[in-house]
């Protein structure tokens, strides 16, 4: 059955936002009509796309108001569009404000709205701890029709630190493997000065405390001392002047490329040998599934849902947070055995196909909203 579908998420760049695009990208391949209500085009809504419309919340900027209430401007464009398009649900990503927002436009319109609300990591990870959301978020998750979290580990932490009675699935998160594959990059390397026998280690981030960048570099540190090496760093945040200082102290200065926030991802990938995601907080690790996919084997932490996404001694590895010896050994280990590196990296991408291709994660988001309607 062909569905209407509302998509509310946050439309900058980051994983949440990433996810909620892809999703309605290939719900709307799938012949649903899919209406993104955000604040700005999602920023992987980059052309015309058959099946999707985009309505703004566009928030008053009354003198009155100390600050721009966003949050009912969400609320009454969600009733508006759903009344309007004759939305079936309503599907938000990240717990706040959007479920929050959903729930009030539903009750705008007379409970006629089913919301389904997918729980991404730090709406639970970081805003659970806050006492002055705490009690939101739950409301928030318990109004839902239907509640989701990218990873097990994300759902335990969520019946940890926001106790309810609320089921909550996992759907993992997944990538469009049309787009993160391996790519002919020719002459790219050349471009940032990269010789074809340096090995290329990647890190891609907001650059956030959680994403611990000055661990990736002391661990690029240690492996470019036995491995001639590149580290490319993408993203950009706080931790961003951090780094750079990190790098100036470590004298590493011609050995790091810092490439700011980049679009094409895949590219940069294809050119690497691995990737670092050495983060204390990740309900996922999106970045880990699309490295995989491009046949880029990871060295993730023992934290948060990454080790549902990297297989330890299979795709890649794992280390405890703040082990950075543990994570120079691997990575030496890795890239100085050709024909081990091999094994790795096909079974990197046989392992996304298997268990997090986009197929088998939009048919199984198709199946919970069936079971939502028919409730
Ligand atoms: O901090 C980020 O990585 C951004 C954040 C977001 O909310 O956009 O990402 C979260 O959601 C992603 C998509 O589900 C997950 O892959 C990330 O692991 C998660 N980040 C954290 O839990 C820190």
């Amino acid at each position: 059955m062909k569905l209407k579908i509302g998509i509310s998420c946050y439309p900058t760049v980051g994983g949440s936002g990433v996810i909620a695009t892809e999703l309605g990208k290939l719900l709307a391949e799938r012949g649903h009509e899919v209406h993104f209500i955000t604040s700005s085009v999602p920023f992987r809504l980059d052309r015309v796309y058959p099946n999707i419309y985009y309505h703004e919340v566009e928030v008053n900027q009354y003198s009155v108001f100390q600050y721009p209430p966003y949050d009912l401007t969400l609320a009454s464009k969600m009733a508006e569009v759903a009344k309007r398009q004759k939305l079936d649900l309503i599907h938000v990503h990240y717990a706040v404000p959007h479920a929050i927002c959903a729930i009030l436009a539903k009750q705008m319109l007379n409970n006629q709205l089913k919301i389904i609300t997918t729980l991404h990591g730090t709406d639970i990870t970081v805003l659970g701890y806050d006492p002055s959301l705490k009690d939101i978020i739950k409301f928030g998750i318990e109004k839902s029709d239907l509640v989701t979290a990218v990873s097990n580990d994300l759902v335990e932490q969520t019946h940890e630190l926001v106790p309810t009675n609320q089921q909550i699935e996992t759907v993992y998160n997944f990538i469009d493997e049309r787009v993160y594959t391996k790519r002919e990059v020719g002459e790219l390397k050349k471009h940032y000065n990269i010789t074809d026998d340096e090995k290329v280690l990647i890190h891609i981030s907001n650059f956030r405390q959680v994403k611990r960048v000055p661990d990736v570099v002391k661990s690029f540190a240690l492996i470019q001392e036995k491995i001639n090496s590149k580290l490319l760093l993408i993203g950009n945040g706080p931790e961003l002047a951090v780094a750079r200082q990190l790098v100036r102290e470590l004298h590493i200065e011609d050995k790091v490329l810092f490439l700011g926030n980049q679009k094409h991802v895949a590219e940069l990938l294809s050119m690497s040998d691995l990737m670092l995601l050495l983060s204390e907080k990740e309900s996922f690790g999106l970045v880990a599934l699309e490295a995989m996919a491009c046949g880029i084997p990871v060295i993730g932490t023992n934290a948060g849902g990454i080790p549902e996404v990297i297989v330890d001694g299979v795709t890649g590895f794992l280390c405890d947070v703040g082990d950075v010896e543990c994570v120079a050994d691997k990575a030496v280990q890795l890239l100085t055995d050709i024909s081990s590196y091999e094994a790795f990296s096909v079974r990197a991408s046989e392992h996304v196909k298997a268990v997090f291709h986009s197929d088998l994660i939009v048919s199984q988001y198709e199946r919970l909203y069936q079971r939502v309607l028919e409730k």
